[in-house]
């Protein structure tokens, strides 16, 4: 039986909804190991630090919110129902210093992984502090089993294990804001995927004309119509970067990150992808004739682009692009639809 589609008012520009029943996991996939009971502190500008146990925390009033997840790497997933107990209501119980602006939530994981909101935002958007989704306790691949979730925002503000809520002065940038480019406010409806490229243009030029990006750091890097045959850019940092229509032949992107990048009608040819990461990527019109994404992970990316008004833009293959199943089954199921019928090996 076919769902009727949803309203596309509900989705945000440059998103896509997963697949009935998915839900991707993204970023760290588990919390720190340790024996220690999971609680939460509220720390910062309070009177001293205050710990809540999980059991108080299930003991509180619950409140439910069904929102939508718009992840920033372009898939969407409506309607999920979390539960728990409301930012707004735990500060309630505290007793904290007035000139706290900002709220800084902190995860249980092995790199502290942290994310940050404005105090005002945090309480206007609802946050909440999870323990279930669906009716169910939250799993612990998706957090459990406490995470925050902000409605209204990427979900990259909704911070897995969560074990500390810091109120602060002034902002402490998160873990993705400060280290990729994440854009602060991170609202989806204006598209607020990443801050400003910080990229120095000359020192730009020089590594364009070398065509070696290996190992660099060179996100939102723009590289749209150039001619970078043999481009070497193992290991390198290509978030949000733009190489439409660039000539990429022979290419080697291995285990580089080309998250949210621009690849429209690049030519693509046997260029190698092995261990990339292409989430959110947008390959719509590029030819992909040779090249080898094993081990790539597409969650979110784009291979084919219908949008109205303007001619179908889609990714060619040929018998020899390896594109594995496993990582199809990753895709939305428009865009898998488009590689199974057009990408005829899967190796
Ligand atoms: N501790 C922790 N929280 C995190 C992340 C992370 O890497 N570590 N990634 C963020 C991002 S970018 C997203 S999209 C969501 C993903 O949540 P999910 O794996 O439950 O889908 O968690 C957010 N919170
Ligand atoms: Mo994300």
């Amino acid at each position: 039986m076919k769902t009727p589609a949803p309203d596309p008012r509900r989705i945000p520009p440059g998103q896509q909804l997963v697949a009935p029943g998915k839900w991707p996991i993204i970023g760290e996939r588990l919390p720190r190991e340790s024996s220690a009971p999971w609680s939460l502190t509220m720390g910062g500008m309070t009177d001293s630090p205050v710990t809540f146990s999980l059991e108080q925390i299930y003991s509180w009033p619950q409140t439910s919110q069904t929102l939508d997840i718009h992840c920033v790497t372009r898939w969407s997933r409506l309607d999920v129902t979390f539960s728990g107990v409301l930012l707004a209501d735990l500060l309630n119980q505290i007793d904290f210093d007035s000139d706290a602006k900002f709220v800084s939530f902190v995860s249980r994981s092995n790199r502290n992984h942290s994310s940050s909101l404005p105090l005002d935002v945090a309480v206007a958007q609802n946050t909440l502090i999870a323990t279930h989704v669906d009716g169910e306790l939250l799993g612990t691949d998706h957090g459990g089993p406490i995470r925050n979730i902000v409605s209204g925002r990427y979900f990259y503000k909704s911070v897995k294990w969560l074990e500390r809520i810091d109120l602060l002065a002034e902002d402490r940038l998160g873990m993705w804001e400060a280290q990729s480019g994440y854009h602060n406010n991170a609202d989806p409806w204006l598209e607020q995927r990443y801050m400003a490229p910080q990229l120095d243009r000359r020192e730009a030029m020089a590594l364009i004309v070398n065509r070696d990006f290996s190992n660099r750091d060179l996100r939102s890097i723009d590289c749209s119509q150039r001619d970078l045959t043999g481009l070497n850019a193992k290991n390198s940092q290509l978030r949000d970067g733009n190489f439409r229509d660039c000539i990429l032949v022979n290419a080697n992107f291995s285990t580089a990150n080309l998250s949210n990048a621009h690849l429209e009608r690049a030519n693509l040819a046997s260029a190698t992808f092995v261990h990339a990461d292409l989430e959110g990527a947008n390959l719509a019109g590029a030819n992909l004739s040779g090249a080898d994404l094993t081990g790539a992970s597409l969650i979110g990316a784009t291979f084919v682009q219908a949008d109205a008004g303007t001619p179908i833009l889609a990714a060619q293959f040929d018998n020899t692009t390896i594109l594995p199943t496993a990582i199809r089954e990753t895709l939305t199921p428009e865009q898998r639809d488009f590689v199974d019928r057009a990408c005829p090996n899967d190796f």
